[in-house]
């Protein structure tokens, strides 16, 4: 793209380009053959003009000294159902509808938090070990940096994403209905270190995680996950956490529900048995239909979602699209994705892109063509563990209606003879 008097035409010739090679690529991906003869009209054909921002310098260096995106993307941006209740207890959702890669920008990661977003001074912030350890300490976040430190890419979800999905086709969003969901890359300190400087007693089992916002949020976290993998975070996406996200420092637990990440993080207290929090026992429990309840359900789910095309846009031309979507499960990598055009009587395999990381998000495609009939959507997810993605009457068999955490069934969307698209079920 050296060429500035060119650009829309090498734009419009390497798009055609591109959709007349994905015609060899189809035979080998099964199905979408005959994607060539598909640009749509309107691409052919135009006169080539110098536009105006070609004649002139642009914007100088630094134009902002902290970058941002296009203003023509300015509909690209965390969203949520409205004003909740109680002031400060609300969460925000991820655009996934238009995110590319399998990396969440920090800037559109969710948001959840129970009483607000704490402005903490790192110089006045401190983390207190105690209990069953041998040296009680409070720690600076100077004490805590300067501790041997990882990078790891994993997900982020919420228990509750999806959750209002569960009677019935509710959003008609896919921000809204699966938005509860990020993935970056979180840099800290293993809290298996901390705990060797401080020495862990015997007989302690548990982890009480307590955050310093004014929910005082806590969970008990168990000692074999505490020395296994987590994180003691203080940086996202190569730069420190952001005041929304726990800054200046924040529990980071790999494939446990969103809920136990506590932010903000003040205390730490190892004991013998968990500590029953509210968070534990009224709240982020799972209601069976026996009447009895599952508690400590750590572990996220192998799931799936098509991210476009979604509710939230519309096809205009029939012809080649391609199908793309997030796969991510708590109990380690991605191992298969199928996708179904039709209802779910034939799925075929999807194109897994690399890297495919433990408990991080993986996108996956499929090149389609729509012939501009109704069509419904779906993708299903398979993780190492062999775990499959459940249909919603699967899930209800096994769950019944009074949960609403860990929902983690099968998403279709309907596409309607003219492009729109709905939240449905097959
Ligand atoms: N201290 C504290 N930690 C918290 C919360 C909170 O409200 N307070 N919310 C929890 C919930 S329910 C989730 S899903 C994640 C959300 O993390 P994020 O806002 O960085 O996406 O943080 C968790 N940690
Ligand atoms: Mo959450």
């Amino acid at each position: 793209m050296t060429n500035k008097d060119d650009k829309s035409g090498l734009r419009q010739a390497g798009r055609r380009r591109f959709l007349h090679q994905g015609a060899g690529m189809g035979a080998s991906l099964g199905g979408a053959a005959a994607l060539g003869a598909l640009a749509a009209p309107a691409a052919r054909a135009q006169a080539l003009t110098v536009p105006p921002w070609t004649r002139e310098p642009g914007e100088p260096v630094l134009w902002h000294a902290y970058g941002q995106p296009s203003g023509f993307e300015s509909n690209v941006i965390r969203r949520n159902r409205g004003a909740a209740p109680m002031p400060g207890a609300n969460s925000s959702m991820t655009p996934l509808q238009d995110l590319r890669g399998i990396i969440t920008p920090t800037g559109l990661v969710f948001e959840r938090h129970h009483a607000g977003i704490p402005l903490i001074d790192p110089a006045q912030h401190r983390l207190a070990v105690h209990g069953l350890v041998d040296r009680p300490r409070i720690f600076t976040m100077d004490d805590l940096v300067r501790l041997p430190s990882v990078s790891r890419i994993h997900f982020l979800e919420c228990s509750g994403n999806t959750g209002r999905e569960w009677r019935a086709p509710s959003a008609s969003s896919v921000q809204i209905s699966h938005g509860l969901l990020s993935c970056c890359e979180w840099t800290g300190v293993p809290l298996s270190v901390l705990l060797e400087e401080v020495g862990v007693r015997p007989e302690a089992a548990w982890v009480l995680a307590e955050g310093a916002d004014a929910a005082t949020m806590t969970r008990s976290v168990p000692m074999a996950k505490a020395l296994e993998d987590a994180l003691l975070v203080y940086a996202q996406n190569g730069e420190m956490l952001r005041p929304e996200h726990g800054y200046p420092l924040r529990l980071f637990l790999p494939g446990f529900e969103g809920n136990m990440s506590i932010k903000w993080l003040r205390r730490l207290k190892l004991g013998r048995a968990p500590f029953m929090t509210r968070e534990e026992t009224s709240k982020y429990t799972d209601s069976l239909p026996d009447g009895s309840a599952r508690q400590f359900t750590f572990l996220m789910d192998v799931k799936s979602v098509i991210t476009f095309p979604a509710p939230d846009h519309r096809l205009r031309d029939r012809g080649f699209y391609e199908i793309s979507g997030l796969a991510w499960s708590g109990y380690g990598r991605i191992q298969r994705v199928e996708v179904s055009v039709d209802g779910g009587r034939d799925w075929r395999e999807a194109q897994l892109q690399d890297p495919v990381l433990d408990r991080a998000l993986t996108r996956f495609r499929l090149p389609w063509r729509w012939e501009g009939g109704p069509a419904v959507l779906q993708s299903r997810a398979i993780d190492e563990a062999g775990n499959v993605q459940p249909t919603p009457a699967q899930l209800v068999a096994a769950r019944g209606y009074e949960s609403t955490y860990h929902y983690n069934a099968i998403q279709a969307w309907r596409v309607a003879a003219d492009g729109r698209i709905a939240n449905a079920r097959a």
